[in-house]
């Protein structure tokens, strides 16, 4: 009885002198209601006595306990509360916005252009980074010593390899690896020995798109490239269509659209060129021009995303000005 009282007292003034850190209330968790606590150490004498003296001491001892724990646990929710208040977020404090990054504009709208394609049926087929002179160039109509082919002046290796200068460098493979009636489009960066003005980069993109059956047409070819020019820019932006030589297409065309210069004047920008696609180049393929026809284009990727956003300069999209890319 003696030890029970003395608990008690000593119980009570340690909650009272208590500071309410989480420390303190760890160490009278262990002090009182440990393994080896001084509760259990009752308990331990407790069985030591006569039955009639049980069933006395044993509620006795169980209120305590039950006291005990309860005002262990209201310590421990006054102590949680403080606690958080101090560690706890001003909620009241304005955000503030992380600075990650984003895809690069010209890789949106690669995306963008290339799910407009695949409602239409088309499928994706990615473009080499370097070839070689028999695809870029005689598989494509034109033979060595030609003089069309100065219209893509090229760097080479020593190796007489090329950084592609068009993306209709993969025309001949996908001519050879599918069979007709097929839809593909081929987006790919390109490369020209090129001196850079508003509408002219050294390093550019093109998606180049190619249909061949039994019996497509020029006018299947004008549906297709209207349809997305209209999905793309969601509007209908001034442009017309006029002809043009390739050597690996006949007839040839090419989309231009209106541009604003900052000028404030308008102008024409070649944005799709495109054409039937060659005999000769059915032909190199191992295709009858006779039973098959295609139709083939190349899209001026960086000058599309100019003409939807209103950039007088395309040299601005890897000029690497955050101020620029971050409006995107
Ligand atoms: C070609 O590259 C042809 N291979 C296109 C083609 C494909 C014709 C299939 C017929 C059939 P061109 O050199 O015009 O054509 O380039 C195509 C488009 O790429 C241009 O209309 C323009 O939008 C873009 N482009 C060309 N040169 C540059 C450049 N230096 N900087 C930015 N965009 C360019």
């Amino acid at each position: 009885m003696e030890k029970l009282q003395a608990l008690k007292k000593t119980f009570n003034s340690d909650i009272k002198n208590t500071d309410d850190s989480s420390e303190m209330l760890d160490n009278l968790y262990i002090k009182y209601l440990g393994k080896k606590g001084a509760i259990n150490n009752i308990i331990s004498e407790f069985v030591k006595l006569y039955p009639n003296q049980k069933k006395e001491w044993g509620p006795r001892i169980n209120t305590f306990k039950k006291e005990v724990e309860t005002a262990l646990k209201n310590l421990q929710q006054k102590t949680l509360s403080s606690e958080n208040v101090i560690n706890s977020i001003d909620i009241t404090l304005p955000g503030i916005k992380p600075h990650i990054g984003h895809t690069h504009p010209i890789t949106q709208m690669k995306h963008y252009a290339e799910n407009i394609f695949l409602t239409m049926g088309f499928k994706v087929v990615d473009s080499l980074e370097v070839d070689d002179d028999f695809n870029h160039f005689e598989t494509l109509n034109f033979p060595k010593g030609h003089p069309a082919r100065d219209m893509w002046d090229t760097f080479w290796t020593e190796d007489h390899l090329l950084p592609i200068a068009h993306t209709s460098t993969m025309q001949h493979r996908i001519l050879k690896t599918h069979t007709p009636p097929f839809r593909v489009i081929i987006p790919g960066k390109c490369f020209r020995y090129e001196a850079t003005d508003t509408v002219h980069e050294h390093t550019f993109y093109q998606i180049e798109g190619m249909y061949v059956s039994k019996d497509t047409s020029l006018a299947e070819l004008i549906g297709v490239l209207e349809t997305f020019i209209y999905t793309y820019y969601r509007y209908k932006i001034p442009y017309k269509i006029q002809p043009t030589f390739f050597p690996f297409v006949e007839p040839g065309l090419e989309l231009l659209v209106e541009h604003k210069l900052k000028s404030g004047e308008k102008k024409w920008l070649e944005l799709i060129p495109a054409g039937m696609i060659h005999p000769n180049v059915l032909k190199m393929a191992g295709l009858d021009p006779n039973t098959y026809k295609g139709f083939a284009w190349a899209i001026g990727l960086d000058r599309l995303v100019m003409l939807k956003y209103g950039i007088s300069d395309i040299r601005a999209f890897h000029k690497g000005d955050l101020r620029f890319l971050q409006q995107f």
